[in-house]
């Protein structure tokens, strides 16, 4: 892998971004894809990963703009499908193992399992776009639910993970950051269009929002359990509600990413960890009124 890695052929289609020298693991490229900000992993290893991905039916995606909320809704579908209304969930399992990534293969760092080996019903999580998704995602019937976060919520969360992650290791400042954010270069983005691409889907891809799941957990989890055919009594909708809640998932070894810290996918916990802050409106604190204005001008000019 390492040495695909340091490999120099690009294929066609994959254009190069500037290299940022504040993205200080010197392995990591990033190419814009039809469309979409992709890393060299995704082009060695994840191509091929998603043109082997046959739909089922009774699959179960979850899809997000990194840091939208995607672990919280993961855990929520976990628990629906599974009906599981206890403190730990998964049997101790890992989020990512028992929810495996469509958008790359397993890794040494990243224990996930085979999506061809799992069973009925899978439940997937992926970041990309709506356009790239598998074609077999649309004629499988497979069904899609999407979170979606105040973007500069995003933006923060984003940046201290960038910071906290080995394959990134990112040395800028908030500012740099978000001006690559706006200029749609960081990993997964562009973000507009990311986001913008799902919505349109909504008469079938089930739209949530961070803030939604802050607010009214309770209604948001029966309104998963309803899309997903998985009727729930109010008691249990409840129970995984209150599971659910940052504190809860926090101390969950099943879904709080502690493990990274040992398979050296995070490089420092001086930016926090996974479960940084679980907040809305932390932008507040790193962004000025002025600055907040012009970010949100510029997302409300596509969405
Ligand atoms: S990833 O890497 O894209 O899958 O990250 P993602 O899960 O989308 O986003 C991580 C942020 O979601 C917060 N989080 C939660 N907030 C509130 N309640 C619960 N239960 C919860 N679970 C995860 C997590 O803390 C990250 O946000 P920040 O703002 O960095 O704390």
């Amino acid at each position: 892998m390492l040495a695909a890695l340091k490999s120099t052929v690009i294929p066609d289609g994959w254009l190069p971004l500037p290299v940022d020298p504040n993205t200080t693991n010197p392995l990591t490229r990033a190419y814009r894809y039809r469309g979409m900000v992709l890393l060299r992993v995704h082009m060695l290893c994840g191509l091929q990963h998603w043109a082997q991905f046959r739909g089922r039916p009774s699959d179960v995606i979850v899809a997000s703009f990194p840091k939208s909320g995607t672990t919280w809704l993961q855990e929520i579908v976990w628990r629906v499908v599974h009906r599981e209304t206890g403190a730990q969930s998964g049997g101790g399992r890992t989020l990512e193992y028992r929810f495996p990534l469509l958008d790359l293969p397993a890794t040494a760092r990243i224990a996930m399992t085979p999506l061809h080996e799992m069973e009925s019903p899978r439940l997937i999580k992926t970041h990309l776009m709506y356009h790239l998704l598998p074609e077999s995602v649309h004629t499988s019937g497979a069904k899609v639910l999407y979170v979606s976060r105040d973007p500069r919520d995003v933006c923060v969360s984003y940046y201290h993970f960038q910071r906290m992650v080995d394959y990134e290791r990112y040395r800028g400042t908030f500012a740099e950051f978000r001006d690559k954010f706006v200029r749609g270069e960081v990993m997964n983005g562009p973000y507009r269009e990311h986001v913008r691409g799902y919505r349109e889907q909504a008469d079938h891809v089930l739209c949530l929002t961070y803030e939604e799941l802050h607010e009214d957990r309770v209604t948001a989890v029966r309104r998963v359990a309803e899309f997903l055919d998985k009727p729930l009594t109010q008691e249990e909708a409840e129970a995984i509600a209150r599971h659910t809640d940052f504190e809860n998932m926090k101390k969950n070894p099943g879904c709080n990413f502690k493990h990274w810290e040992q398979t050296r996918m995070v490089k420092t916990t001086d930016e926090g960890t996974f479960m940084r802050k679980g907040q809305v409106g932390d932008w507040r604190n790193y962004f000025t009124e002025e600055e907040s204005d012009a970010f949100m001008k510029w997302v409300n000019e596509l969405i």
